[in-house]
């Protein structure tokens, strides 16, 4: 089942982006797509509108990118066939999905590594950031310099809050396809199941998961309140998009072309990192009036449990001394 919504949010989505691509479809030397799982209203879509429409000027019509949102193109499985394969230039993922091509780029997500913001920003606009990059170059894709924000993720369910570690036991939550998202989950003896983010609305509206993990930007525009009942302020993980692009699309460009469309793209990346972590600091009142009961437990509980099923330990071996210490080095000793 979809939810009801998609339809119709498809449509709208189609028809604003129409008539511009129309006007400069004539000169428009490259006609690029970028596609992503988001909804419209969230500050991913919001300021990739503007970062489409400043290319167009800039770039006096001769780069056309059009933006395909909410799975209009399927997946996140199947955008990034498309955008391995050339479907699509440009397409937005969660370095723990792209970890299934890139195995380096699901470091980011190691549960409870970054404290705050401050952290993130510096780790990935710096070294590790730099490291993830370079791997991902080594595929058929390249990311941009600035990683766009999904933000601190927090539990949601139907059944029942999540106060300490305990409450996970055997609950039936959806975690994205990712390996490390299971296996962390799995530590925290709870029963994840690996659902792409465009079924997500209707698993938990008919309960073939009890609960779900994201950022509250991602609850609210999503309206995954509709179908939850409990939102638990854990933070157990920062996420955030990387800005792929095909790496033969990417090279077709002239450089001159090239530099005016990674310099728009990192500087709506910026943006949207700003507009996130506003959001995201203010929806609690919002999310509570629409009738999400909250609660905030403290970390330890699931540090413990992570660290005594061995978790940190695994990763750790997974990633490798190397990119582990470059961890460390930014958000302190892990596990
Ligand atoms: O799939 C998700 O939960 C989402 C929207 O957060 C990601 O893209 C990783």
């Amino acid at each position: 089942m979809t939810h009801p919504n998609t339809a119709r949010r498809t449509l709208i989505a189609g028809a604003l982006a129409l008539p511009l691509a129309r006007s400069y479809a004539q000169k428009a030397e490259f006609t690029y797509k970028y596609a992503n799982n988001l909804p419209v209203t969230h500050p991913m879509n919001l300021r990739a509108k503007e970062m489409v429409d400043a290319i167009r000027a800039e770039t006096k019509g001769r780069v056309d990118i059009q933006i395909f949102p909410n799975n209009q193109l399927g997946s996140d499985t199947d955008m990034l066939s498309q955008v391995r394969s050339g479907g699509v230039e440009f397409f937005t993922l969660s370095g723990l999905i792209l970890s299934t091509l890139v195995p380096a780029a699901a470091i980011t997500g190691v549960g409870f590594a970054f404290p705050d913001y401050d952290t993130v920003w510096k780790a990935l606009d710096g070294d590790l950031g730099a490291h993830v990059r370079a791997e991902i170059g080594k595929s058929s894709l390249l990311a941009m310099n600035k990683i766009w924000d999904n933000g601190f993720r927090q539990i949601t369910s139907s059944t029942r809050p999540i106060q300490s570690a305990d409450d996970l036991k055997g609950m039936k939550l959806r975690v994205p396809p990712s390996p490390l998202w299971t296996s962390m989950f799995k530590a925290l003896d709870a029963a994840p199941a690996s659902i792409n983010f465009s079924e997500v609305y209707s698993a938990l509206q008919t309960k073939v998961v009890e609960g779900q993990e994201n950022p509250l930007a991602v609850i609210a525009t999503a309206k995954l309140y509709e179908v939850q009942k409990y939102c638990s302020l854990t933070n157990h993980m920062w996420d955030g998009f990387w800005f792929l692009a095909n790496r033969k699309a990417w090279e077709k460009l002239p450089e001159d072309l090239r530099a005016i469309v990674a310099r728009q793209i990192d500087a709506a990346a910026m943006k949207e990192r700003t507009d996130v972590a506003a959001l995201n600091a203010g929806l609690q009142k919002e999310l509570t009036d629409k009738g999400l009961i909250f609660n905030t437990p403290k970390s330890d509980s699931f540090r413990d449990r992570m660290r005594k099923a061995g978790f940190y330990a695994e990763w750790k071996g997974k990633f490798g001394d190397e990119a582990w210490a470059m961890l460390e080095r930014s958000v302190g000793k892990l596990g």
